[in-house]
């Protein structure tokens, strides 16, 4: 009789451990970490730098690695492929770089093939930009004009027909003009006619 009630905490026991051991397992070996970024998440730094780096607790996989920078505005501002060395994953950024809130997105690709995807965010101090170049205005008109110089031609063969409407009104008033002048001539003929049979 005493031997029940001290058999099922036995096995009570022995689930709760095997429960405990399928709990814990695989956390231990999961997903890839994010440990750390530079700008720091939630930091301050003087200007954007040219690029963001992510570190992670382990090497991740390149196949579907991205990272995504946006201003405050939502202008992404990220360029180029993420460039993965060892357990970091960098990205360069480029463009008008104001001063404000900056946030990365991320995701990347575990060892273990599973995406690990987050945000976060940091602030600039002042407007720094990337890859902008400011002296090209003078040079760049003179080429983009005359490829469109070469256009002009070709619009304004179509230009004539525009004016066939007009034309086709002006051909009616001298066709009238014409039937006019047909049936004046035809009664000065008629008249010349008359005129002339009496005289025979
Ligand atoms: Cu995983």
């Amino acid at each position: 009789m005493p031997t029940r009630p001290a058999r099922l905490p036995a096995v009570l026991l022995a689930l709760l451990a095997l429960l405990a051991v399928v709990l814990a397992a695989p956390p231990a070996q999961a997903h890839t970490v994010l440990q750390g970024t530079d700008p720091a998440a939630g930091s301050t730094v003087p200007f954007v730098p040219e690029t963001v780096t992510l570190t992670f607790n382990e090497p991740v996989l390149a196949v579907g690695t991205q990272i995504m920078v946006h201003t405050a505005d939502d202008t992404m501002v990220n360029v180029g492929p993420p460039v993965l060395v060892g357990n970091t994953v960098s990205q360069a950024v480029t463009g008008e770089l104001p001063a404000g809130q900056y946030t990365v997105l991320y995701r990347v690709t575990s060892a273990d093939g599973h995406p690990v995807e987050g945000e976060f965010e940091f602030t600039a101090a002042d407007a720094t930009s990337y890859g902008v170049a400011t002296p090209a205005p003078t040079t760049s008109p003179s080429p983009t004009v005359s490829p469109t110089t070469p256009m002009t031609p070709s619009p304004t063969p179509t230009t004539p027909p525009t004016t066939e409407g007009p034309t086709a009104g002006i051909s009616a008033t001298t066709l009238v003009g014409g039937v006019a002048v047909l049936v004046v001539a035809a009664g000065v003929v008629a008249w010349l006619l008359l005129r002339r049979r009496p005289a025979q």
